[in-house]
């Protein structure tokens, strides 16, 4: 038996143990190691049966990711699930922590299955740009159902143990994983019970609405837009009920190698493992011991404060907000209990659930209520002078030890922890709008910010559900940054020539939530007027649209008119905009052109990476792909392109930077090309190259 595949009789019962850790992927010594255990069960006269488990926190959490896109080692998954099915005795799955992509697929290859309470199932492989590809498409419809197999295969979500019982997913929830497991298998050997094969089940999968399918698909279509995987997913779901098992698998088999040899594939696996990459900090070890966050405050109760103080409460840790005046204390607390409501109504929680999350969440006028909480997180209006003022005041009333983080977008995260007689405990926890949804976290140290606050804030970021990225201390740190260069590039283009709506277009079909403009009618163009303003300096020719807008008080979505005019929140092209923007062209004396689509796409996306090289060789961004995550769980870029370093890496570097150097011919400096794009171009090297990881 090999060292990761472990056989044990108990009684009459082979117990097989996975002890791959940490998560028992399959991988080809597990693959080769379960079928040699399943050879040995048939040939053991001293068994009856086996319960298969996986050792150490969880059953197998799926193939062996960093296998993909390498020649397979024999045998192959099929082939040992195919062993597993001509078993002649029974073999019973004994799930603990997740089940997930190929466990789960082994799991309905067994002829039963028990879990602990606190298990979850699920197919996430769409996630990765896959589907699931050892027969879950076809089994799992024939134990559930279409419907609720089309949705835990194309969403990726998980299922608990409890309602995977109640689907059928799970025989027998039991105390004690192995003993319960060894206890049903006895019982199936004693009543003699036939071999139960998933992929012999019909019911489910017979007599299905002819509707069903073509509803299910339009209505997944629009939500999935521009991913490949979910749409093949829904396809081999199809072929579980309409094809006999054997053409299903076939079909399965296509509909995977298609994606699996597709770009989204590899785009998708990047951003899986660079959010795993981005929780690890090259001078900050697993030996420095985050501090324990049992309670929060939060200055401030505006959308971003309110936001940011479900975070805490979401997860069980209880939150004060603080504002100096009780009506706007009142008004913020209300808009937090109108989200949760919200959220009920969509369906998204039960009320159970936010009545609890809402009695952790209380409201304060005064400081010195909040000094005992083991981090305080201000979100107070974007000015240092007001920063620095709510800092003094922090560092006179918090307790020793505390953890003082500032919301920032963009400010110095030194200058903050100037006011103060902590700066080792002050950091930047940037959240992005709004806090209670967007998944990413961009922690910003400061010079003088302690190891152990760093560690306490990427820990806390996992904790909240976000994803943590650590940034270095500059103005925008690492994702306003390439934003500020994206925004202004697109103002440029207005003026020679593009439209609002043409350029907003071409970004949204690149897969962005939303264009520039849109955005900036959603933030607010107001906003971005006093950013301004508060920065000083003489008004720059590519904000006078944006200027001109503020002027003619068409601040976007909330005055009903920005960039576009707007009929609740159905925006459509306004011809005072076009005569606007028009017009400011004329003012400076550019003659306008027709700006085909390919040229707004590159004159919009290439500042994000010429950008993003910058903040790499700076060290501001560890390693590139922090980047890709801050751009993909911050800011909307498609998970299906990776992120913008990994996007350009694949068109190739001296591509990008051949493009760059002839925007730079034809508009300037702020086209000149980040030194470090020239150097790894000229070493023939990728961005990895460029890591500060050790
Ligand atoms: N393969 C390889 N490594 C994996 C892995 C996997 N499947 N899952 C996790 N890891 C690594 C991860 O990179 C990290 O490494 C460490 O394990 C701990 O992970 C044929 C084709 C199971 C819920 O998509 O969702 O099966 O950073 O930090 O927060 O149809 O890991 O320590 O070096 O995430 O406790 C389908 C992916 C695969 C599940 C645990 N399965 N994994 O979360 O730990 S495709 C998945 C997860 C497939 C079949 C198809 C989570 C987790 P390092 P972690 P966690």
């Amino acid at each position: 038996m090999s060292d990761v595949v472990a056989y044990e009789l108990k009684g009459r019962i082979a117990v097989i143990t996975i002890n791959n850790p940490p998560v028992n992927a399959l991988s080809h010594g597990v693959r080769k190691g379960m079928q040699d255990a399943f050879a040995r069960l048939n040939s053991d006269a001293g068994a009856d049966a086996a319960v298969l488990v996986g050792g150490g926190r969880t059953f197998i959490a799926g193939a062996d990711i960093r296998e993909f896109g390498k020649p397979m080692q024999p045998p192959g998954l099929h082939e040992v699930l195919d062993a597993m099915e001509a078993s002649k005795k029974p073999i019973v799955a004994a799930i603990h922590g997740t089940a997930l992509g190929g466990g789960l697929e082994v799991a309905l290859t067994c002829h039963w299955r028990v879990a602990v309470a606190s298990a979850q199932v699920g197919l996430p492989e769409v996630k990765l740009g896959l589907l699931p590809g050892a027969g879950g498409t076809q089994r799992l419809p024939r134990l559930v159902g279409p419907k609720m197999a089309a949705d835990l295969i194309t969403t990726g979500n998980f299922a608990g143990a409890k309602q995977a019982l109640a689907a059928g997913v799970v025989d027998e929830i039991v105390g004690d994983l192995v003993g319960g497991a060894v206890a049903f298998a006895e019982k199936v050997v004693k009543e003699k019970r036939p071999l139960r094969k998933v992929s012999e089940l019909t019911d489910k999968v017979s007599n299905i609405d002819p509707k069903f399918f073509p509803e299910y698909r339009a209505t997944l279509s629009k939500k999935v837009r521009g991913f490949l995987a979910p749409m093949h997913c829904l396809a081999a779901v199809e072929a579980a009920c309409t094809l006999p098992f054997a053409e299903g698998m076939k079909r399965e088999r296509a509909l995977f190698q298609e994606l699996h040899d597709h770009p989204q594939r590899m785009a998708q696996i990047h951003i899986f493992f660079a959010e795993r990459e981005a929780g690890k900090i090259p001078d900050v070890g697993s030996d420095v011991k985050p501090k324990e966050i049992k309670s929060a405050a939060v200055i401030g109760a505006g959308t971003m404060g309110g936001g940011i103080a479900m975070n805490f409460a979401n997860v069980g840790i209880p939150v004060k907000i603080l504002e100096l005046e009780q009506a706007p204390l009142d008004k913020g607390l209300g808009v937090v209990r109108k989200n949760y409501e919200t959220s009920v109504a969509r369906g998204s929680t039960t009320q159970a659930t936010i009545d609890k999350a809402l009695s952790l969440i209380s409201g304060t006028t005064s400081y010195d209520e909040i000094g005992q909480a083991d981090i305080v997180v201000e979100a107070v209006f974007e000015n240092m002078d007001i920063k620095k003022q709510v800092f003094a005041k922090l560092d006179q009333v918090m307790k020793p030890g505390a953890i003082l983080a500032s919301n920032t977008s963009t400010l110095d995260i030194d200058a903050i922890a100037s006011a103060t007689k902590r700066p080792e405990a002050v950091i930047g926890t940037h959240f992005f709008s709004p806090a209670n949804v967007m998944k990413l976290l961009e922690n910003v140290r400061g010079k003088d910010s302690s190891k152990e606050t760093i560690a306490t804030v990427m820990e806390l970021g996992k904790k909240i559900r976000k994803v943590p990225v650590l940034a270095g201390n500059c103005f925008g740190f690492i994702g306003n940054r390439m934003l500020h260069g994206y925004t202004r590039e697109a103002a440029e283009l207005l003026l020679e020539g593009a439209m609002p709506w043409d350029v907003d277009r071409v970004i949204y079909n690149f897969g962005l939530p939303m264009g520039p403009f849109a955005m900036g009618d959603l933030a607010g163009i107001d906003v971005g007027w006093r950013v301004r303003q508060g920065r000083g300096g003489p008004p720059e020719k590519h904000y006078r649209i944006a200027d001109r807008l503020y002027e003619l008080g068409r601040y976007g979505q909330k005055t009903g008119a920005g960039y576009y005019k707007y009929e609740g929140r159905n925006a459509t092209p306004d011809p005072v905009v076009q005569k606007l923007v028009e017009d400011t062209s004329a003012e400076f004396g550019i003659t306008r052109r027709k700006i085909d689509d390919e040229e707004i796409l590159y004159r919009c996306m290439l500042p994000l990476v010429n950008v993003g090289a910058q903040i790499l060789d700076e060290g501001i961004a560890i390693r590139s792909s922090d980047i890709d995550v801050t751009y993909v769980y911050g800011y909307g870029f498609p998970s299906y392109r990776g992120g913008p370093m990994f996007w350009a890496e694949q068109m190739g570097l001296d591509k990008v930077l051949a493009m760059i150097r002839k925007y730079e011919q034809e508009h300037g400096s702020r086209w000149k090309p980040a030194p470090l794009l020239q150097r790894l171009v000229d070493q023939k090297k990728g961005w990895a190259a460029a890591s500060k990881a050790a």
